[in-house]
């Protein structure tokens, strides 16, 4: 059984966060550490730990991640200008959070990807 992690709190309200959309498969928030005007993180409710332990059964709920990510984009009026979006995965990754989350980055020109 994997480790809960903040984020668990987050979904279940234990802890205060910027929450922007929730719904039965996927919670999305506000990140604590912007890096771009808009940046949010939407992840599953359920605790997957990290990309490699995404299951063929999690694919309705990765696929919610999409379509929230499409949503909160327009909500957000960063759709047309375009967006980032980003999941970490283990340490080369850069993961810190071990709960998988799709950051959502917008509002000004992200240039090329750049890796550490
Ligand atoms: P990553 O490096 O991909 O694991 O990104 C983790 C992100 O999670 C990072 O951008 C900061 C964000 N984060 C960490 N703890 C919290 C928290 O307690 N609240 C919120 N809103 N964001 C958090």
């Amino acid at each position: 059984m994997a480790e809960e992690t903040i984020f668990s709190k987050i979904i279940r309200k234990e802890i205060p966060a910027d929450i922007v959309y929730q719904d039965d498969l996927v919670t999305a928030f506000r990140d604590i550490n912007p890096r771009a005007p808009s940046h949010m993180l939407i992840i599953p409710n359920k605790l997957i730990p990290t990309v490699n332990d995404i299951e063929a059964e999690d694919e309705a709920t990765m696929g919610r991640m999409f379509t929230v990510a499409r949503k909160l984009a327009e909500e957000e009026g960063i759709a047309d200008d375009g967006y980032r979006l980003i999941m970490n995965c283990n340490n080369y990754g850069g993961q810190e959070v071990y709960h998988i989350h799709m950051h959502l980055l917008g509002g000004r020109p992200l240039g090329p990807i750049t890796v550490g």
